[in-house]
C-alpha cells in the first residue's frame, strides 16, 4: 500500500525563520499531503520533536496500567462522564459496523477480499481517555471537557501522558495546517478551530494472551468521530485501513514514523472532500508474529496504541470551509456544533448516557 511518508522538518523549519511565503517545494509537499488524506484516508509523518524514546516511554507504562488488575482498573471508570475521561473496560464500545444499518448493507456489496471482518459484538480492546490541552472556560458541553482522572501507583503519570499527548498534538497541528495549505484554504483554517478542542490521548490496550487468536477482532470496522488521529508505532500489528476506492490496507509503520488518519469533522469541515477513513484492528498472522516474539523476549502482551484523537472545540461549528461549501455533497453536511455532533455519535457507539 502507498502511503507516503513526510517529513515534517522543512516545513518546520521554514516556519521557525518566520518565512512569510513557502518555497514551491514545500507548497508541493502540502499538495501531496492533502492528497493523500483525500485519497487514502491515511498518511505518514517524521516530526523530529517526536522520538522512538517518546514513544517506548509512553507505551511501557500504558503496558503496566492495562495489565494491573481488573478492579483497580475500574476504579477510573466514568460512564456519566460518557468514558470521555478515565478508563473505558473490554466489551463496552460497540463499532459502529455493529449497528448502522447502511454500513452494514454498504459491506454485503463489498467485494469479498476487502471486505471487513464483521463485529459480532462490542470491542474486545480497552480504552483510557486522557485530556490534552487547556479546557474551555465557558462551553455548552462539560462531560466533554471533564476533569483527568490519575490512578494512584503511577508516579509519572500526567507527565508521560502530558509530554506523549502534547507531542502528538504538536505534529497534528503541523499536519493541519500543511493540509489547509494543500487543500487552497487559509493556512490557519483547521487550527484556528482546533484551539480548546478536546482533544483526547486514547491509547487501546488489548490483551493477547486472551484475545490472541488470528481472526480475532479487537475494534471493530469503524470511523473516528473526531478531526485526525494520530498513532505511533504500535509492538503488535494489526490495524487494517480502507482508501477511498474501497481497498483495504493493512498499515505498517515503520520505525520513527507516526500514522495520521482522517477523522468525521475533516470530513465535514471539507463538504465530504476528504471523508473519514475507515478501519479495523484484527489479530492477523503478523501479530502473531509479534506475539511469538514478545514472548520469547518476556515481553508485555498487551498490545497498547499510542492514539491522539484531534478535535474541533465543542462550542465551534463544523460546516463545510471556504470553496468546499460549494463541493458536490456539501449539502450532506449542514452546520451543527461540533460537540453536538460528538455527542450523537457517543450515543450510538455506547458511550453516552450510561450511569
Ligand atoms: O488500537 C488501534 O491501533 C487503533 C484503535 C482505533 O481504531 C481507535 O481507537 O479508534
Ligand atoms: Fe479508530
Amino acid at each position: 500500500m502507498d502511503v507516503p511518508v513526510i517529513d515534517l522538518s522543512p516545513y518546520l523549519s521554514a516556519v521557525s525563520s518566520g518565512a512569510d511565503q513557502l518555497c514551491p517545494e514545500l507548497t508541493a509537499l502540502c499538495g501531496e499531503l492533502s492528497r493523500s488524506l483525500r485519497e487514502t484516508g491515511a498518511l505518514l509523518v517524521k516530526d523530529p520533536r517526536c522520538s522512538v524514546e517518546d514513544n517506548d516511554r509512553f507505551i511501557d507504562m500504558m503496558e503496566n496500567y492495562f495489565s494491573s488488575p481488573h478492579d483497580f482498573k475500574l476504579l477510573h471508570e466514568r460512564p456519566h462522564l460518557h468514558y470521555q475521561v478515565g478508563v473505558t473496560p473490554e466489551k463496552v464500545e460497540v463499532p459502529r459496523s455493529l449497528i448502522d444499518e447502511q454500513m452494514q448493507e454498504k459491506l454485503k456489496t463489498m467485494p469479498e477480499e476487502y471486505r471487513p471482518h464483521p463485529p459480532v459484538g462490542p470491542d474486545l480492546k480497552w480504552r483510557y481517555f486522557w485530556r490534552i490541552g487547556p479546557r474551555p472556560s465557558n462551553t455548552r458541553f462539560q462531560e466533554l471537557n471533564a476533569e483527568p482522572v490519575v490512578p494512584d501507583g503511577f508516579p509519572k503519570w500526567k507527565e508521560t501522558m502530558d509530554s506523549w499527548g502534547y507531542k502528538m498534538i504538536s505534529a497534528i497541528e503541523v499536519v493541519a495546517e500543511m493540509a489547509a495549505i494543500g487543500f487552497g484554504l487559509p493556512k490557519d483554517a483547521f487550527t484556528s478551530v482546533m484551539k480548546l478542542g478536546p482533544h483526547l490521548l486514547a491509547p487501546t490496550g488489548s490483551d493477547l494472551k486472551k484475545y490472541g487468536q488470528e481472526g480475532t477482532i479487537l475494534a471493530g470496522y469503524h470511523y473516528d468521530l473526531n478531526f485526525l488521529t494520530i498513532h505511533g508505532r504500535s509492538r503488535f500489528p494489526g490495524l487494517n485501513i480502507w482508501l477511498k476506492n474501497g481497498q483495504k490496507a493493512e498499515v505498517k509503520v515503520p520505525v520513527g514514523c507516526l500514522l495520521i488518519q482522517t477523522g468525521k469533522q475533516i470530513e465535514w469541515l471539507t463538504g465530504g472532500d476528504c471523508i473519514a477513513g475507515m478501519h479495523e484492528v484484527v489479530v492477523t498472522n503478523r501479530t502473531i508474529d509479534a506475539i511469538r516474539q514478545a514472548e520469547e523476549q518476556k515481553r508485555s502482551l498487551w498490545r497498547v496504541s499510542s492514539t491522539l484523537f484531534a478535535h474541533i472545540a465543542s462550542d465551534a461549528v463544523l460546516k463545510p470551509l471556504g470553496h468546499f461549501a460549494e463541493a458536490p455533497l456539501a449539502s450532506n453536511y449542514p452546520p451543527i456544533c461540533a460537540g453536538e455532533y460528538v455527542e450523537q455519535e457517543l450515543a450510538v457507539i455506547n458511550l453516552k448516557g450510561k450511569q
